[in-house]
């Protein structure tokens, strides 16, 4: 009897465990599915829910697609952990949205060794061997920044003699999307005398970070004319700390606002006028990506680098349909 119930016991452990397997048949198909582990930064903006969004409505299993997300939380050693387990469980790709640019050579030699393609989106990575990914997939973010900057040139109506003060917030130091908004508006201070900095702030993408280093700044000094900031949530907390400090913003206002991604909130604000310039980052990556995965499963080359469309929105660009017609 006891022979019979370890029998049963044994075929009941093996099909528990073929269930468990990584390639799930969708019902009625015979086909496999793709299996894509998926590295995302973390869920700290707006910006990074409608790109992790994205990314779902456009692998989904009706598609041929199995995306396991993992969630960094903005720590490189939750990506890094997130992967090698990617690579335990042999996924077919890893997508990996890097947190900071540096760090990354050991574990894509690892993924590499392990035979499995990598494609990476939004930021980038800085490694020696350029072949550990496929491509790179996202915005040019140092041509975001210059397009701020040709608007603030534009709009510089400092008077005579009168400088220009400008309060830069910043995101996740050593991103690429922190680097180059800020390279774009460091080699433009070179270029015109009359712009001041009067603060870098670190507000980490986050509009609760912003908040607290905005309303700390503002106990010590409320002369500011520009404030540059390198995202949408950064602003809305920068925007509570001006007006708990009674500081006047937008259109109008004694402090211009810049902000970058223009997401449904901020295009709003942009509208109501309480923001001046919105420059768009686009975070629709899904269908890029899905594109460059079925080219390079067909055999097709498919290129280094690609860049998704953007541009940047005043008051005078937009109406309240165009806004509630956006998806993000
Ligand atoms: O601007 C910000 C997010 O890397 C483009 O990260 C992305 C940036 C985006 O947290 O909102």
């Amino acid at each position: 009897m006891k022979r019979y119930f370890n029998i049963i016991l044994s075929v009941i452990l093996i099909l528990a465990f073929a269930s468990c397997g990584k390639k799930k048949i969708p019902e009625g198909t015979e086909k496999d599915l793709f299996v894509i582990g998926f590295s995302q930064v973390g869920s700290e903006s707006d910006w990074r829910l409608a790109n992790t969004e994205s990314m779902v409505q456009t692998f989904k299993n009706e598609n041929g697609y199995e995306l396991i997300v993992e969630n960094a939380k903005q720590q490189q050693d939750n990506q890094l952990s997130a992967i090698r387990n990617f690579i335990l469980e042999d996924v077919d790709l890893i997508i990996i949205a890097p947190t900071i640019e540096e760090g990354w050579d050991t574990v894509l030699n690892e993924v590499h060794d392990a035979g499995i393609p990598v494609i990476i989106i939004d930021r980038s990575v800085n490694v020696w061997n350029k072949d550990l990914f496929l491509t790179n997939i996202g915005s040019d973010f140092f041509e975001q920044g210059s397009r701020a900057i040709s608007w603030l040139e534009e709009n510089d109506d400092s008077s005579p003699g009168n400088r220009l003060k400008i309060l830069h917030l910043q995101g996740t130091l050593g991103a690429t999307a922190q680097i180059q908004r800020t390279k774009a508006l460091e080699d433009a201070m070179k270029e015109h005398p009359n712009w001041t900095m009067v603060s870098q702030l670190y507000g980490d993408f986050t509009e609760a970070k912003a908040y607290e280093v905005m309303t700390e700044y503002l106990k010590k000094s409320r002369d500011i004319d520009v404030i540059y900031s390198e995202n949408d949530n950064m602003t809305f907390g920068a925007m509570r700390a001006l007006d708990e400090a009674g500081i006047t913003y937008g259109e109008g206002g004694q402090v211009k606002i810049i902000t970058f991604d223009a997401t449904k909130k901020a295009l709003q604000y942009c509208l109501d006028g309480k923001i001046n310039l919105c420059v768009e980052c686009n975070p629709m990556h899904g269908p890029y990506v899905l594109d460059l995965i079925e080219k390079y499963r067909a055999g097709e080359a498919i290129p280094k680098q690609v860049y998704v469309e953007e541009s940047v929105f005043t008051k005078d660009d937009l109406t309240q349909d165009f806004i509630n017609s956006r998806g993000y």
